[in-house]
């Protein structure tokens, strides 16, 4: 990647890594509270740390993270950004720092406690949802560099492939901007008027649906980044090749179709939406499921191809050939083998009946924390080893290596403790985002504090892993040796140079995702718009 482009990425890393760590003591500071091992000072509020710690690991380093690593390697596949582009991308970057320190300004004063899903009823200052929209907007400027990089190189290359990784990128940001859809018209006709007062009242729960219209897709913004590091990168860094070109492809556009007209899932104990219309969505959340398991199958396939290249025999010979010591592959690997139960939590939460028993338990906590916490950020992770060295002309060194894998190791326990125990006594009814731990001693709430404790050794784990990993990226940005890291593409297994035509189809592949939203939401939402009682406190029109 060239220095300029180089640059642009790691500013995007800094600020990312600059949230990792705050968000990540923030996230100590809760567990330490609901433990009831700390009490805040007078100044912070247990929802006020909740909020920072959600807004900025969930959006902030999320969303630095991916821009820095995408710009990273569509330049790596395309060639350098033309400089009008680059410009877009650095204006995104200004606009997203911009309005994410107004965010977090506001929550720091208080003023904007509403957490990381910033739904009505709770309300925030209207200048932090100014700062959202600032956040949205920037990121348009970054799609605009991505897509249109895209779009020229097709130009110049008639008739070619494109590049995996700019494809999947591409894919990502169609879902972002149909996604952000949702959030903007809640932001802009919802809350901007309500917080300023404009409107008195604000109808509740269509607020929610334009919410997770956003909020779910939102999720696959955060997972699919990850997949081009299991799908582009890890067969390289394990010497190996990448299965399939068009599987990888096909799944990215499944994602675009099923992620988004399934929000409901998040909503399947609300009222104000018939029960066949969640039906709907649930089944669409079904369908979703399935380029996950295609990726699933693909990684296997890739390990196993490795593996045999390298002269492994028997059913799981490939297993032992995998390099066991390298941090570049531990790091997602162990994030692929958190997916496997993260995904099955997902599939329990998916499923209506089973929904009752975890939803707003920290049951749900627990899932997320095994996804986007463990299966997303081991990911980043280990793209961080290879990616901070060779965007700053320098080497991840044996040491570093090893280092890491330390700090990889802690992430994992703490981990695991803290989202198992999130599991566990979410089970028992133990609920999510709520400061009170003692219930009166209820009888179901006797086992919840020892669970709590739990929580509070996994979390100090991982802010000692933050420490290390901040301590590691420090190094290789600033301290290690000078010299030139690889940045992992994969090979086909079997070179196909023609594509079929409907996988870069895009239009195709949009439309039917327009389709599907206009059925799975069109008349709920009519019907939430409708059947909202005029004159009833907390409903209205918009
Ligand atoms: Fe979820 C709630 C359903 C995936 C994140 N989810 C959340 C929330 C977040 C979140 C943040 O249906 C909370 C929102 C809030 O604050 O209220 N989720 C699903 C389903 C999936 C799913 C069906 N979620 C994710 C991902 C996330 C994420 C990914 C972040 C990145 N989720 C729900 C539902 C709720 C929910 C309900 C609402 C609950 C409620 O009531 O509030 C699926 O996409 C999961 C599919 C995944 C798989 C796994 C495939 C496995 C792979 C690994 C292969 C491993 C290998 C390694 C190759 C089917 C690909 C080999 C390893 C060896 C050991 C050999």
């Amino acid at each position: 990647v060239n220095a300029l482009d180089a640059r642009l990425s790691m500013y995007h890393f800094y600020t990312a890594f600059a949230a990792l760590l705050i968000g990540g003591f923030f996230g100590l500071l809760q567990t330490l509270v609901r433990s009831e091992q700390l009490t805040l000072p007078v100044e912070l509020n247990y929802y006020q740390v909740l909020t920072a710690h959600g807004v900025l690991l969930a959006l902030v380093f999320t969303t630095f993270f991916i821009f820095g690593f995408m710009y990273a390697g569509v330049v790596k596949t395309t060639g350098e950004f033309a400089s009008h582009r680059r410009k877009a991308a650095w204006v995104g970057f200004v606009l997203m720092l911009t309005g994410t320190i107004m965010a977090i300004t506001l929550i720091l004063m208080n003023k904007a406690t509403v957490l990381y899903t910033f739904y009505a009823p709770l309300q925030a200052s209207p200048f932090f949802y100014i700062g959202l929209a600032f956040i949205i907007v920037g990121t348009y400027f970054a799609a605009y560099a991505i897509i249109s990089q895209y779009r020229s190189w097709r130009k110049e290359h008639k008739g070619e492939k494109s590049p995996l990784f700019t494809f999947m990128a591409v894919a990502t940001l169609a879902l972002w901007l149909i996604a952000t859809i949702g959030v903007v018209t809640a932001v802009t006709l919802q809350f901007i008027p309500w917080s300023f007062g404009w409107t008195e009242t604000i109808n509740v729960a269509l607020s929610r649906t334009l919410f997770w219209f956003f909020g779910h897709p939102l999720v696959y913004f955060w997972l699919l980044p990850a997949y081009m590091a299991w799908y582009v990168t890890v067969p390289k860094i394990i010497g190996g090749k990448i299965f399939s070109d068009s599987l990888a492809r096909l799944a990215f556009l499944l994602f675009i179709l099923f992620s988004i007209p399934v929000g409901f899932h998040h909503q399947l104990l609300e009222p104000g939406i018939s029960e066949v219309w969640k039906y709907v969505q649930v089944v669409l959340t079904f369908a979703v499921i399935i380029p996950s398991l295609m990726t699933a199958f693909a990684m296997f396939a890739s390990f196993e191809i490795a593996g045999r290249e390298k002269g492994a025999t028997g059913l799981l010979g490939w297993f032992k050939k995998l390099p066991w010591s390298d941090v570049r592959f531990i790091a997602p690997f162990i994030g692929m083998a958190f997916f496997i139960p993260a995904g099955a939590g997902g599939i329990i939460n998916a499923s209506h009946q089973m929904n009752q028993v975890v939803h707003n338990t920290i049951w749900v906590t627990g899932h997320f924390h095994i996804t986007i916490g463990a299966t997303v950020i081991l990911t980043f992770f280990g793209i961080s080893y290879w990616l901070i060295p060779h965007l700053k002309g320098r080497v991840l060194t044996k040491h570093i290596n090893n280092l890491g894998k330390y700090q990889i190791v802690l992430w994992t326990v703490g981990m695991f403790i803290m989202s198992a125990a999130m599991h566990f006594s979410g089970l028992s009814g133990n609920p999510r985002r709520t400061q009170i731990t003692s219930y009166n001693g209820h009888e179901a709430a006797a086992s919840w504090g020892s669970y709590e404790v739990a929580m509070s050794v996994g979390g100090t784990l991982l802010l000692f892993s933050i420490f290390l990993f901040i301590g590691l990226m420090i190094n290789l940005a600033f301290f290690a040796p000078k010299g030139s890291e690889e940045f992992p593409i994969g090979e086909e297994f079997e070179e196909t140079h023609k594509l079929p035509k409907l996988l870069e189809n895009w239009k195709v592949w949009i439309a039917i995702a327009i389709l599907l939203i206009l059925i799975a939401y069109t008349i709920p939402v009519i019907d939430l718009i409708q059947d909202a009682p005029p004159g009833s406190p907390g409903y209205q029109f918009w």
